[in-house]
C-alpha cells in the first residue's frame, strides 16, 4: 500500500488516536490544530490496560495558517474528527482546495453533512466508531476501549476508490468494515447515543448506571420513536436490535462517562442537535410524535443555555 499525505481535521482524542495509527502504518499525517502552532510533536499513545506506551511523530499544521493552506496541494485524503457542530466552520477555509479529495466525516450523532454547502462531485465517506479514546496532554493520548469502525459513501465516489480508502483505515487500526448503507450503521449509532447520552448527561453519572430499573422506562421510548422512524425511512433496524445494542454499549462501557455528561459537567456546548435533536426534526417533517427524544433534548438545551 502505497503512503499517503492525510489531513485530519480536530486534534481531540479521535483524531490523536487515528494520527497514531495511519503514521504507524507508515502515512504522513498532518492534524490542524486550533490551539497549537505549526509544529512536529511526539505523541504517546496509552493502551487501556495503561502497560503498552507507543511513541509515534506527526505534524501539527496551525489552522488557517499559510503553511497549512499551502499543504492542502498535496494532500490524499481528509479525515474530518471534529464534534458535529464544528465540522462546518472547521472545513470552510480549506473545503474549495479540497474539491477533488475524499472527505470522511466521523463525528457523534447524524446531520452535520447537511450543513455543509458541498459540490454534487465532491467525495465524502461518513464514519462511525466505537473505539474509545481520551485526551490527557498534547502529547497523550489514552485508548480506552478497543472498537470497531465502519465507513461508506455518502456522495460522490466510486466503491472502489472508497473500498480502497476503507483498507487504508483498516491496515492502521483495524477493524473497519465498508458498508453499502452506511446509514443503518450511523442509525444504530445514533439509537445508542439518544438513549445514553443525554440521560447520563441530565443524571451526571457514568453509562453503567443506565442499567438501573429507574432509567428503563425512558430509554424504552427513545429507542420505539427512533424505531418507528427508521421504519418510516426504510432503515432495516427494528426495536429490539436496538435496545439489544444499547444494553450492550451500557454493559461494555459501564465505568465511561458519556461525552454528553462532561461536556455538560464542564460547561461546554454539546452534540444534543445532532443527537435527539435529529431525530425530532426528522420526525417532524413525517408527522411523526418523539415525546421522550424532544424531552430530553430540551432538558439538554435548558441545561447549555445556563453557562455563561
Ligand atoms: O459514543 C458514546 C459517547 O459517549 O458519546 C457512547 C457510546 C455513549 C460511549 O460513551
Amino acid at each position: 500500500m502505497t503512503n499517503k499525505n492525510i489531513l485530519i481535521i480536530g486534534n481531540g482524542a479521535i483524531g490523536t488516536l487515528w494520527a497514531h495509527y495511519l503514521t504507524q502504518a507508515g502515512h504522513h499525517i498532518h492534524l490542524i490544530s486550533r490551539r497549537q502552532s505549526s509544529q512536529t510533536i511526539d505523541h504517546t499513545l496509552l493502551q487501556h490496560d495503561g502497560e503498552l506506551a507507543l511513541n509515534q511523530q506527526f505534524r501539527i499544521l496551525e489552522h488557517q495558517s499559510t503553511s497549512t493552506l499551502n499543504a492542502l496541494a498535496n494532500i490524499d485524503l481528509v479525515l474530518v474528527t471534529t464534534k458535529s457542530y464544528q465540522i462546518k466552520p472547521a472545513l470552510a477555509p480549506y473545503i474549495k482546495q479540497l474539491q477533488h479529495c475524499p472527505i470522511i466525516l466521523l463525528h457523534n450523532g447524524m446531520g452535520a453533512i447537511d450543513t455543509l454547502d458541498l459540490a454534487s462531485r465532491q467525495p465524502i465517506l461518513l464514519a462511525t466508531t466505537s473505539h474509545g479514546a481520551l485526551r490527557q496532554d498534547a502529547h497523550t493520548t489514552l485508548h480506552t476501549g478497543q472498537g470497531k469502525t465502519m465507513i461508506g459513501i455518502a456522495q460522490g465516489m466510486s466503491e472502489h476508490d472508497a473500498k480502497m480508502i476503507t483498507a487504508v483505515l483498516e491496515n492502521a487500526l483495524p477493524p473497519v468494515t465498508y458498508c453499502t448503507d452506511i446509514n443503518q450503521a450511523l442509525w444504530q449509532k445514533l439509537a445508542i447515543n439518544c438513549a445514553i447520552n443525554a440521560l447520563t448527561a441530565i443524571n451526571n453519572c457514568r453509562n453503567g448506571e443506565l442499567a438501573q430499573q429507574q432509567y428503563q422506562a425512558t430509554i424504552n421510548g427513545v429507542l420505539s420513536e427512533i424505531s418507528q422512524l427508521t421504519q418510516r425511512l426504510n432503515i432495516a433496524l427494528n426495536y429490539q436490535q436496538l435496545r439489544d445494542s444499547v444494553t450492550e454499549v451500557i454493559a461494555l462501557t459501564a465505568t465511561n462517562f458519556s461525552s454528553m455528561q462532561q461536556d455538560i459537567k464542564y460547561k461546554r456546548r454539546s452534540e444534543i442537535e445532532y443527537i435527539n435533536g435529529y431525530v425530532v426534526r426528522q420526525a417532524k417533517a413525517l408527522n411523526l410524535k418523539t415525546p421522550f427524544n424532544e424531552q430530553l433534548y430540551l432538558a439538554i438545551k435548558v441545561l447549555e443555555s445556563q453557562f455563561s
